[in-house]
C-alpha cells in the first residue's frame, strides 16, 4: 500500500518525527541523503509502526499516495533549498512539501512563492519541543495555504502535543506565518529565560539564598501563576549538585550564554517592523554581554569586581515572584504585539488567541499562563496590547509595588536586572500621559528641520531656530 506521508532528513528531529507518525498509525515513507541513517532507523525502530524506507527521493515520491505529503527535516538554510530543488521536479501539481526545520520566515515566503508557481503547496511549519517533543508530541505552527492544511492538518494535529484534548497545532496563516510565529516563540523563550535567570541572581546574590534554596522557591512557584516548563526545569537545574566538586552545578557551569540566532532574528525583525520588543532584545544582549569574556575581565580589572552584599529579607522572595510574573506578562505582550504587526504587514490575518493555544503544550515556553492569553484574545481579538486586557491589567497592577521594590533592590545592590527594569520602564512608558518624545521632535527640528506636529491643531510645523524663532507651516 502507498505511504500516507514521507519524511526526508532523518537526523534526531526527522527520525523522531517519523517514529511519532508511525506510532500514530500513519504509514510513513522515510529517506535520508546518507542511507545509513535510514537503515539505522528501520533496524532500531522499524517495529514501532509501518515504515517504507527509500534510498532515493525518486523512490520516496513513488511510494506515496496522492496528493503527496513530504516533510523535510534537514538543516535549515542551503540544505533545505538543495532538497527542495531536487524534490520539486519529481512532484505533481497539488502535492505538498512541508518544511519542519527552523527556517527564517523570509526564506519560507520565497520558497512558498516559487513552489506555488509550479502548482505545489509549500507549508513552512515551525516545530518546537526539541527531540523529545518531536517523538512524543511537539507544538506545531504550520503556515501555507488553507487548502494544504485540509490535507496536512489532520496528520500534524494527530502527532502534536495535546492539552485538555486540544491539539497544539493550528493553521497559523499563509506563506511564512508559521515560521514567523515559531521565531517569536523562540524570542519569547529568550526573554523568559533571562527573567528567570535574573530572579535567581537577585535571590542568590542580593537575597543570600543558596542555589538549593532558590530551587525550592521555584518549585513552590511552579504550583501557581508561574507554572511552566521553564520554571519546573529551573528547579531541577538549580538543585543539581556537581559530582566532581560537590558544588551546585550552576556554580560550576561557565557563565557565558550561547545562542543559535532565533532570538536575534526576532529582534532584527522587530526593528524592521518598528515594534518595541525590549524584553527579547535585553535577553539577546544579556547573552551577548555574558559571552564577551575578555571585555568582562578588562572591566573587572579596571573598575573593580562588583561585590554584592547579600541581605536576607523575608519579603524578597514574594516580591521577586511578582516582578517575574509582571515582567513575563510584558515580554509576552511585546511578542504578541510583534505578531500583530507582522500580520498587518504581510496580510496574514493571524489569530493571536490560537497561537497561545499552540504554545500551551509541547514547546519550551508551555505554561499555564497561555490559557490566560487565549482567554484575553477570546474576549477581544483586536486587543491593542495584552496589558489592556482585564486579567493582565489586574495582574500587573497587583504586582506593581513589588516590581518597583525589586527594581530598586537590583539597582541598589548592583545585581544587573535588565529584563525586570526594562519591562517596568516599558509599562511606565506605555501609560505615560506625555513622553519626552516631544523634546526629541524639538531637537530633530532644531538641527535638521525635520518638523513637528502640535497637540492642539493639525499640520506640520517648523521653528526658524537660527532666525527669529517664529513658527512656520511646513
Ligand atoms: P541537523 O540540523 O543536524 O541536519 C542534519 C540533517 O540534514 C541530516 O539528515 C543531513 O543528511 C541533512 N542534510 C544536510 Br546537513 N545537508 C543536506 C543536503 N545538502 N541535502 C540533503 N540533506 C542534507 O538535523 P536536526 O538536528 O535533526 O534538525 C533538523 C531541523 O530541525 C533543522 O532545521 C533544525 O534547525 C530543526 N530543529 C528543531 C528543533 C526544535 O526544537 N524544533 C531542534 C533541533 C533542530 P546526512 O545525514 O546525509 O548528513
Amino acid at each position: 500500500a502507498p505511504a500516507r506521508i514521507a519524511v526526508t532528513g532523518l537526523a534526531v528531529m526527522g527520525s523522531n518525527l517519523a517514529r511519532n507518525l508511525a506510532r500514530h498509525g500513519f504509514r510513513v515513507a522515510v529517506h535520508n541523503r546518507t542511507n545509513a541513517r535510514t537503515k539505522a532507523l528501520i533496524s532500531e525502530h522499524g517495529h514501532e509502526g509501518e515504515f517504507v524506507p527509500a534510498e532515493t527521493l525518486d523512490e520516496l515520491v513513488g511510494s506515496l499516495q496522492k496528493p503527496r505529503q513530504i516533510i523535510i527535516m534537514v538543516k535549515a538554510g542551503a540544505p533545505t533549498d538543495a532538497v527542495i530543488d531536487e524534490l520539486a521536479p519529481l512532484l505533481e501539481p497539488g502535492d505538498m512539501v512541508i518544511d519542519g526545520g527552523n527556517a527564517h520566515y523570509a526564506d519560507t515566503r520565497r520558497r512558498e512563492a516559487a513552489l506555488r508557481e509550479a502548482g505545489l503547496h509549500f507549508v513552512g511549519a515551525g516545530i518546537s519541543g526539541g527531540e523529545e517533543g518531536a517523538l512524543n508530541g511537539p507544538s506545531i505552527m504550520p503556515g501555507g495555504s488553507k487548502e494544504s492544511y485540509e490535507h496536512v492538518g489532520p496528520v500534524l494535529e494527530a502527532i502534536s502535543a495535546k492539552v485538555n484534548g486540544e491539539a497544539c497545532c493550528v493553521h497559523v496563516g499563509p506563506d511564512g506565518a508559521g515560521h514567523f510565529v515559531k521565531m517569536v516563540h523562540n524570542g519569547i523563550e529568550y526573554a523568559d529565560m533571562q527573567l528567570i535567570a535574573e530572579a535567581f541572581d537577585l535571590l542568590h546574590r542580593a537575597g543570600g539564598l543558596t542555589p538549593a534554596e532558590v530551587a525550592e522557591v521555584f518549585r513552590g512557584w511552579n504550583t501557581g501563576d508561574l507554572e511552566s516548563y521553564l520554571v519546573e526545569i529551573t528547579a531541577e537545574v538549580l538543585a543539581h549538585v556537581d559530582a566532581e566538586t560537590g558544588s551546585a552545578l550552576v556554580d560550576v557551569i561557565a557563565d557565558e550564554a550561547e545562542q543559535k540566532g532565533t532570538g536575534r532574528w526576532t529582534v532584527q525583525e522587530a526593528l524592521e517592523l518598528g515594534v518595541p520588543v525590549t524584553g527579547i532584545a535585553e535577553a539577546v544582549f544579556a547573552r551577548s554581554l555574558s559571552g564577551r569574556a575578555s571585555q568582562r575581565e578588562a572591566a573587572r580589572a579596571a573598575l573593580g569586581v562588583n561585590e554584592v552584599v547579600a541581605s536576607r529579607d523575608d519579603s524578597l522572595v514574594e516580591d521577586v515572584r511578582q516582578a517575574l510574573y509582571a515582567s513575563k506578562v510584558v515580554a509576552y505582550a511585546q511578542g504578541f504585539d510583534q505578531m500583530r504587526a507582522a500580520s498587518t504587514e504581510y496580510g496574514w490575518d493571524l489569530d493571536l488567541g490560537s497561537t497561545a493555544t499552540i504554545w500551551r503544550g509541547g514547546c519550551i515556553i508551555r505554561a499555564r499562563f497561555l490559557d490566560r492569553i487565549k482567554e484575553a484574545y477570546d474576549r477581544n481579538p483586536e486587543l491593542e496590547t495584552l496589558l489592556a486586557d482585564d486579567y493582565f491589567r489586574d495582574a500587573v497592577r497587583t504586582a506593581e509595588d513589588a516590581w518597583r521594590r525589586v527594581a530598586v533592590k537590583a539597582v541598589q545592590s548592583g545585581v544587573p536586572a535588565p529584563g525586570f527594569v526594562s519591562a517596568l520602564s516599558y509599562y511606565d512608558a506605555l501609560r505615560s500621559e506625555r513622553l519626552p518624545a516631544s523634546l526629541i521632535q524639538g531637537l530633530r527640528d532644531f538641527f535638521g528641520a525635520h518638523t513637528y506636529r502640535r497637540t492642539d491643531r493639525e499640520g506640520s510645523f517648523h521653528t526658524l531656530w537660527s532666525g527669529d524663532r517664529s513658527q512656520i507651516d511646513a
